[in-house]
């Protein structure tokens, strides 16, 4: 099926497919042929309705940066033999190829604050390279996808009518998010600020959605699916989600989950290193709430479809988006521990990148 499809490329059926990655949403496969290495995706179009409209942002964006910005590196899609961008095949989905890019990398986890420094500025020069391009112009992929009211309603609603003995078994976690919904009037504070800016954000800024050369330089940023008109409390709040602790989402041992202040360091230093005249004064004190906030929606996205019987995210055992979720809010005391120590690097950092 998979050969079929990539004939549609003109590559040949003696290809070699291996499965790539390890994203929850989409399938994606690295692709060796005689005419070069590729990366196949399927795109999940449960959750991304409207596939074509990925296809028209990232064509918008690299129309606006061809002419703008001609010297920044950026991966676009293959197109067919017939000049499409995405393959749609009957019964078997969507499908997308681009260029294996040559001598780079990825990282599944930060194992350095050097490769967080590095994603915090790859991430920061994607929104800073698309700073011209009116935001209102791209199409909304996933609408609502970080609208932490949104989320908290679907939670609600989730612990109304889910599974009743999940609900039950969950108490405990479902009264700390009801207790923590200050974060939620936080961001519709956020929302109707004009401090706060929508700006081309990423959402999805996990670490390997970036390029490394051979010397651990970041390349670009992959993984345009979520592009979306949104605020940097996204991007860097998914940095700081997923780089600060070495344990990651799917850790069921909550005692390895620790913030690790030097990465804080790096993400703050690498964002603020393209970011710094961008963001607005306000906009950086939010810096460590953007942690909360995206804590606290994916603890909150766990959960509900732990008690929606896990049709989002699907279960590989027994229990996991409930040890996610558990994780989760783990991940998110700690950081709340360190809010003020955190904060007071904020604080320094921003005063020296103006001076
Ligand atoms: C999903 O598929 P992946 O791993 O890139 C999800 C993110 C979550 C993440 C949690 C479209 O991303 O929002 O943070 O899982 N993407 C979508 O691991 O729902
Ligand atoms: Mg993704």
């Amino acid at each position: 099926m998979l050969t079929k499809i990539l004939s549609s490329y003109g590559i040949s059926p003696a290809a070699i497919i291996q499965p790539h990655g390890s994203g929850l949403i989409n399938n994606t496969w690295k692709v060796m042929d005689l005419s070069g290495n590729y990366i196949f995706q399927k795109i999940n179009n449960d959750v991304f309705k409207e596939p074509w409209n990925i296809a028209d942002n990232i064509e918008t964006i690299s129309c606006h940066l061809n002419k703008e910005q001609p010297g920044y590196f950026f991966v676009t899609p293959i197109k067919t033999i017939e000049g499409k961008t995405i393959v749609y095949k009957e019964n078997e989905g969507y499908f997308r190829l681009f260029p294996f890019v040559k001598n780079s990398h990825t990282v599944n986890v930060a194992e350095t604050p050097q490769q967080a420094y590095e994603a915090a500025r790859q991430f920061g020069l994607f929104t800073k390279m698309l700073k011209s391009l009116p935001v209102e112009t791209l199409k909304i992929t996933l609408p609502d996808f970080h609208n932490l009211s949104m989320r908290y309603s679907q939670f609600l609603r989730a612990c109304a009518e889910g599974n009743p003995s999940r609900i039950k078994e969950a108490q405990s976690e479902i009264q700390f998010l009801q207790t923590h919904r200050h974060i939620v009037s936080t961001f519709n504070e956020i929302k109707n600020s004009p401090d706060f800016k929508l700006r081309v954000t990423h959402h999805d800024t996990k670490i390997s959605n970036v390029l490394f050369d051979e010397k651990n330089k970041g390349i670009c940023v992959i993984d345009l699916d979520t592009v979306m008109p949104g605020y940097f409390i996204s991007d860097v709040g998914d940095m700081l989600r997923t780089y600060l602790s070495p344990a990651s989402e799917e850790e069921k041992d909550f005692t390895k989950i620790i913030i690790r202040d030097e990465y804080f360091e790096a993400i703050l230093q690498g964002y603020l290193y393209e970011m710094a005249d961008e963001l607005t004064a306000k906009e950086t004190r939010y810096f460590v709430y953007s942690g909360m906030f995206m804590i606290y929606m994916q603890a909150l996205r766990f959960l509900a479809d732990y008690l929606n019987d896990d049709i989002y995210y699907g279960a590989a055992y027994n229990g996991q988006n409930y040890v996610r979720a558990q994780n989760q809010l783990s991940l998110l005391r700690r950081l709340m521990d360190k809010e003020n120590f955190l904060y007071e690097m904020v604080i320094a950092a921003a005063k020296k990148a103006i001076l």
